[in-house]
């Protein structure tokens, strides 16, 4: 008789129904600033530095975003305190290092490890079917010359139809010595800050409930509910590296990229694609091609030593396999409200919102946040980024539990060349008076232009700022960009030169903070370049003036009347 311990049906659902509430209040949660870790970046593949690496085999459980939670085995660092975590570390190695494993066993029955595509591997530890293993309570070691650069799969080699499903698995990255930039060779440079990892797994909450009760199991009866992507679902997959809600889940999945620029962004990306589950699946990055350049850690050549890369809609990766991909993502189609706009401009009123929750920003631009949203609609979006989905494209694993979407899956984001930037959408006046123009005229550097009189008596004085709303707390790398000139009361050319200065207002203590250095701006447009201080969360308001920052210009000096001529003032930033 098979025994099937499973999770009464009704009790299954209810968590369903939670799980659906707690993914919707994560999303609309806004992105925890500096949660992860020391040394943790927020997104992209987290390596765990080698030659010497000392595992722990042992067992905890993963959150699902249904809200339901799955017994694990899995390998630790011990070097970091042997926590539990899913997938287990990326091991990272240069080429030609010596490799060594230890492995100790906290489990019930004797695990180990191997290194598919690594050659000449020697061990300790009693004899297994594959290789060394550690006995319950024991240990075991590996090493080895780490062979050709590339990406690899680790796992356990001992009853690995039970093991691996249960967690034992984990990639291996093999970097060209001294080029932490190449992936293989010279043609296949990315740009380091845009390398992410796409661990695929599959989980039978069944087997794992067998497991952990000590029950028997049919592998005919095997049904997978849960498909993962760095050992979580989507959505979860989209969220940070190392968030503090998935203890035991530290590898976020998103992919995030600008766009494709011959001069300022001219590397791709690198994705590092691992399927550790017992199944194919057929992977489908949406929005440009990706190039698959390398297949289980060797160069795609011809026989004569040509490049024999290509370009995929969809890939499917199979089983046990690893596959490279550089990828640039390129506006192929360059759509511009202006210059170049869609026909028609899309109307919200031909979209949906599923639960009044959207990416999408309001504009179908690029960089442009549009305001055609239904107010009772919250956007996601922080600057105009675009959003698509990179899914397995078997849809039932596209689910958690059968609900979708959810599972295999993570999105693509696609931020605007050079960050994001926020324009005035006020303007106040501290000394002089208004000429002419609004806030407007300060969205670009252009024929327009924001006009101030100056004071008209003793130090002749201009004096404004303008407000900016919409700027995500966590933004990083403020910059203050100011483009104008001072002219004559009797218009340009003519004009004195004045002494210019910028200020940003500071939330925390209602004060102005000067940005640099007091510039001449004489009759001609000088661009001012100002980075902001540190902290920047100073600078970027809360509560009621949430998102909320201010940027002035002095200008100020001589006894000659003038007229201050803004042209540009933006924002520029990262966002979180
Ligand atoms: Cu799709």
């Amino acid at each position: 008789m098979r025994s099937h311990p499973v999770m009464p049906r009704h009790r299954v659902r209810t968590l369903l129904a939670i799980g659906v509430l707690g993914a919707t209040a994560a999303l609309a949660a806004p992105t925890p600033v500096a949660a992860q870790p020391p040394g943790m970046p927020p997104i992209g593949m987290v390596c765990t530095n080698g030659p010497t690496f000392h595992l722990v085999a042992t067992t905890g459980t993963v959150e699902t975003p249904d809200g339901n939670s799955v017994f694990m085995w899995g390998y630790a660092d011990a070097d970091t305190g042997g926590h539990f975590q899913s997938p287990g570390p990326v091991l990272c190695v240069n080429q030609g290092e010596t490799v060594t494993v230890t492995l100790h066993n906290d489990l019930p029955e004797a695990v180990s490890v191997i290194f598919p595509g690594q050659e000449g591997v020697t061990g300790t530890g009693p004899a297994g079917l594959l290789t060394n293993e550690a006995a319950p309570g024991g240990d075991a070691s590996y090493t080895f010359v780490a062979g050709q650069p590339g990406t690899y799969v680790y796992e356990s080699g001992s009853d690995p139809t039970r093991q691996v499903e249960m967690g034992l698995y984990g990639a291996l990255v093999v970097r060209p010595t001294s080029h932490p930039d190449w992936a293989y060779d010279s043609t296949t440079v990315f740009n380091p800050a845009r390398e992410y990892l796409i661990l695929l797994s599959e989980i039978d909450p069944d087997l794992h409930h067998a497991v952990e009760t000590g029950t028997t199991y049919d592998f005919n009866a095997l049904h997978n509910r849960y498909f993962d992507v760095n050992g979580r679902q989507f959505p979860d997959t989209i969220q940070q590296n190392g968030i503090p809600w998935l203890p035991s889940q530290p590898y976020g999945a998103l992919v995030r990229v600008q766009p494709f620029n011959a001069v300022t962004n001219p590397l791709p990306a690198l994705i590092r694609m691992v399927n550790v589950g017992e199944l194919n699946h057929p992977f489908h990055p949406h929005g440009n091609h990706i190039r698959l350049v390398a297949q289980d850690g060797r160069r795609l050549l011809s026989p004569t030593g040509q490049d024999a890369s290509s370009e995929h809609f969809g890939d499917t990766i199979a089983a046990g396999q690893t596959e490279d991909f550089l990828f640039s993502w390129t506006d192929q189609d360059s759509w511009d409200p202006g210059s170049n706009p869609l026909p028609p401009e899309p109307n919200y009123l031909n979209l949906f919102f599923k639960g009044n929750v959207t990416w999408y920003s309001g504009s179908p631009y690029l960089g442009r946040k549009g305001t055609g949203l239904p107010t009772v609609v919250t956007s996601q979006n922080l600057c105009g980024e675009w959003y698509f989905p990179w899914h397995s494209h078997a849809l039932n694993e596209f689910t958690n539990f059968d609900e979708g979407f959810g599972g295999m899956a993570t999105l693509l984001r696609v931020d605007p060349l050079g960050g994001c930037t926020a324009l005035p959408t006020a303007t106040n006046i501290l000394a002089g008076t208004l000429k002419s123009g609004n806030y407007t005229a300060l969205g670009a550097s252009d024929t327009l232009y924001y006009q101030v009189n100056s004071t008209i008596s003793g130090t002749r004085t201009a004096d404004w700022y303008a407000s900016f709303t919409g700027i995500p707390l966590g933004a990083a790398n403020l910059t203050a960009t100011y483009v104008g000139r001072n002219c004559a009361t009797t218009g340009c050319p003519a004009g004195p030169t004045v002494p210019t200065t910028l200020y940003v207002w500071r939330w925390a203590s209602s004060t102005w903070v000067q940005l640099g250095a007091t510039v001449p701006v004489g009759p001609a447009d000088v661009t001012v370049n100002q980075a902001l201080p540190a902290p920047l969360s100073d600078f970027i308001g809360t509560g009621p003036n949430q998102g909320r920052m201010r940027l002035r210009v002095q200008t100020s000096g001589g006894t000659t009347s003038f007229v201050t001529n803004g042209n540009l003032l933006r924002l520029t930033y990262d966002a979180p």
